[in-house]
């Protein structure tokens, strides 16, 4: 086992049953332009776990354990859209209206693609999902089941939307799950801050945190 000094008390995983999930780190996110600006939020504050989420992966590349990648989207005749999400709220643009990087939030737009700092190697699985969580309707849990997996370090956008659903879908399935601090953001300081606590109280009830600096020590 290995034994990363993590909150709310130290997070050990067996180096041949953990997996790292890096969650959405899409243009439509992360860059101006996209789904993320066009719900009003300041898409600036994401870019600053870029070089978090590049050291996380170097430690999962080194040690050639399993790296999944996910992207929220949606096929181009929206078929797999609820009416529910695309309709809900005052956007500038809709899922699926044309913007700056292509249709907002489709497969195969400059603007669903993952940004360059977190691309996928040869060898990675890329998950598409329609929803906020992870398992939902996607392949997820079969290739955790493959690769025989037991515990999931977290990271992504955004900590309060897509990486905690995906962390609470992952807990009720039974996988111990550690979310890197430094290597996930919200559009939102004080969501960051309550998701992540949410996830440590009550005795780790849905997992642990800890920074990159303390998983990389553990490594090595
Ligand atoms: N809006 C927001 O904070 N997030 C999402 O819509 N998706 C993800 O978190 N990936």
């Amino acid at each position: 086992m290995i034994t990363v000094d993590a909150a709310p008390f130290p997070y050990a995983f067996p180096p041949d049953r953990v997996a790292l999930i890096v969650i959405d780190m899409q243009r439509d996110f992360v860059e101006p332009g996209g789904f993320g600006e066009t719900l009003g939020n300041d898409v600036a504050r994401l870019q600053a776990i870029l070089p978090g989420v590049a050291g996380l992966l170097k430690v999962f590349r080194d040690n050639g354990w399993p790296v999944i990648h996910t992207r929220e989207g949606h096929r181009p005749d929206l078929s797999d859209c609820p009416p529910a999400k695309r309709l809900r709220g005052e956007p500038t643009l809709r899922i699926g209206d044309a913007g700056p990087m292509g249709r907002v939030l489709i497969h195969g737009e400059p603007g669903h693609g993952i940004v360059e700092e977190c691309a996928p190697v040869d060898g990675e699985h890329v998950i598409d999902k329609p929803g906020k969580g992870a398992f939902y309707a996607t392949e997820l849990g079969d290739i955790l089941a493959r690769h025989g997996i037991t515990h999931l370090v977290f990271a992504g956008v955004t900590t309060e939307v897509c990486v905690q659903t995906t962390m609470r879908e992952a807990n009720d399935r039974g996988f111990e799950n550690l979310l890197i601090e430094d290597a996930t953001e919200s559009y939102f300081a004080e969501f960051k801050a309550a998701a992540m606590a949410m996830i440590r109280a009550q005795g780790a009830i849905v997992g642990w945190t800890a920074p990159l600096a303390n998983l990389q020590a553990a490594v090595t």
